[in-house]
């Protein structure tokens, strides 16, 4: 099979990055190696910046989410029995986010490019990359028990941070920033209507985000051990323990149900750099893990997928590869300073094991400060909503 550029990976870099090239007239196959059922129920992010919806409504996808999704034009922290409330739209000028879980993001995307007759190749498992140096390079995949060859002009690695793509770069080729922290979260779904505002909190016990997916599913989290197996958290436990670290001391607040999804995330922080080894370009997970506090993964991935379209673009347009070669430094920017933003609010809002009572006084004393200063609030607003994209 030949195309002009073969994507691994069905997530939202792959998707989104597939639905950008097509509007730009280029060809392009995705092989993903799980069903396409496995991936439509996978749950992960929630939260959707402002590019990420405009990214959506510019390629015609949001038919589904503009009657599906809410808006958040606010957020609560929580540290002492105190809140915190910050007005994002207030103080970005009116800029929000919006709440659809991932997984229907992907459900959208894949539908409107199967609708398209355009190829998803599920359960298609990339094996090996081959002349990524030359300008010709090859993917081979397993696809119903043969080896098969995907021919192509350039590879887009979006397998995530599990794929082959980023151990197919020689390791002297890349520098890897990697800070895995001591702890994870424990993510339930449930049915039961979820609490007013999104709240994230910052308790003696760890911390806890109060989020959602519809007017009747909440989606919790409470901080966990690094390797938690959820199995050890019955329903009861996982209420009680939200509520204590909601200060919900009279448990009125937060409304119980059937929880019906529970999975443990560890958190870390990833960078790899260059995003680039000759055709071979590489995006979202593959190539940088946000912890999710900030709620950072998804539009990452979809920032990534914009600049290598527009390089793509301008290769087969103009012949110039002008942009496509400061793919890696134009991303670096923005995902440094989401890693950046990120790992602040994870230090804001988690009980740490190696903290000393005086660290632990700094990070309170941190959200005290937060809590009566509005340049503070206006510095964590306008990046949760998103920062603007810097197009070069
Ligand atoms: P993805 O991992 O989504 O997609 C990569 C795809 O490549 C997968 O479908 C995989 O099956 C496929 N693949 C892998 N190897 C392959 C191969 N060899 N051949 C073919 N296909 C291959 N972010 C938040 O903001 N909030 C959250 O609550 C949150 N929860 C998360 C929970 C978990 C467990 C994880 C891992 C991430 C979470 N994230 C969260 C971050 C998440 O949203 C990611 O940033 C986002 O999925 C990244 O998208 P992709 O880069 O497309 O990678
Ligand atoms: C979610 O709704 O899944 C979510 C919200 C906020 C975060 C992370 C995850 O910071």
């Amino acid at each position: 099979m030949r195309t002009q550029v073969g994507i691994i990976g069905a997530g939202p870099a792959g998707l989104f990055l597939a639905h950008l090239l097509k509007r730009e007239g280029i060809d392009c196959v995705i092989l993903e190696s799980r069903s396409r059922t496995y991936v439509e129920a996978r749950v992960r992010a929630g939260v959707l910046e402002l590019g990420t919806v405009e990214t959506m409504q510019a390629l015609g996808l949001d038919g589904r989410m503009k009657h599906q999704s809410m808006i958040d034009e606010s957020l609560d922290m929580r540290f002492r029995g105190r809140t915190i409330h910050i007005d994002m739209s207030g103080l970005t000028g009116g800029r929000h986010v919006t709440i659809y879980g991932q997984q229907e993001v992907v459900k959208d995307l894949i539908a409107a490019r199967l609708a398209a007759g355009d190829p998803v190749i599920f359960e298609a498992e990339a094996v090996a990359l081959e002349g990524l140096d030359g300008d010709h390079p090859v993917i081979r995949y397993r696809h119903n028990g043969n080896e098969e060859t995907l021919h192509c002009d350039f590879i887009a690695g979006c397998d995530g941070f599990h794929g082959i793509s980023r151990p197919s770069v020689p390791q002297d080729a890349l520098t890897v920033y990697d800070r895995l922290y001591d702890f994870a979260w424990l993510g339930v779904l449930s049915h039961s209507p979820p609490i007013k505002e999104m709240t994230y909190t910052n308790h003696d016990r760890g911390f806890a985000l109060c989020s959602r997916r519809s007017p009747q599913v909440s989606r919790h989290y409470l901080q966990v051990g690094p390797e938690e197996d959820p199995d050890n958290w019955s329903d009861a436990r996982f209420w009680e323990e939200l509520h204590v670290r909601m200060f919900d001391d009279d448990r009125a607040e937060i409304i119980e149900g059937e929880i019906f999804q529970k999975d443990v995330a560890r958190l870390r922080a990833f960078v790899a750099s260059p995003m680039q080894f000759g055709r071979l370009f590489l995006a979202g997970d593959a190539v940088h893990i946000v912890p999710p506090t900030g709620a950072k993964g998804l539009n990452l991935a979809v920032a990534d997928a914009r600049v290598l379209a527009r390089g793509l673009a301008d290769h087969y347009r103009t012949g110039s590869d002008e942009r496509l070669a400061r793919y890696s430094e134009v991303c670096l920017r923005r995902i440094w300073k989401t890693v950046r933003y990120s790992t602040m609010m994870t230090g804001l809002l988690h009980k740490f094991p190696s903290h000393t009572p005086f660290e632990r006084e700094l990070q309170l004393a941190e959200l005290d400060y937060i809590l009566g200063s509005r340049a503070a609030q206006t510095t964590i607003a306008e990046q949760y909503v998103g920062l603007p994209f810097e197009e070069d």
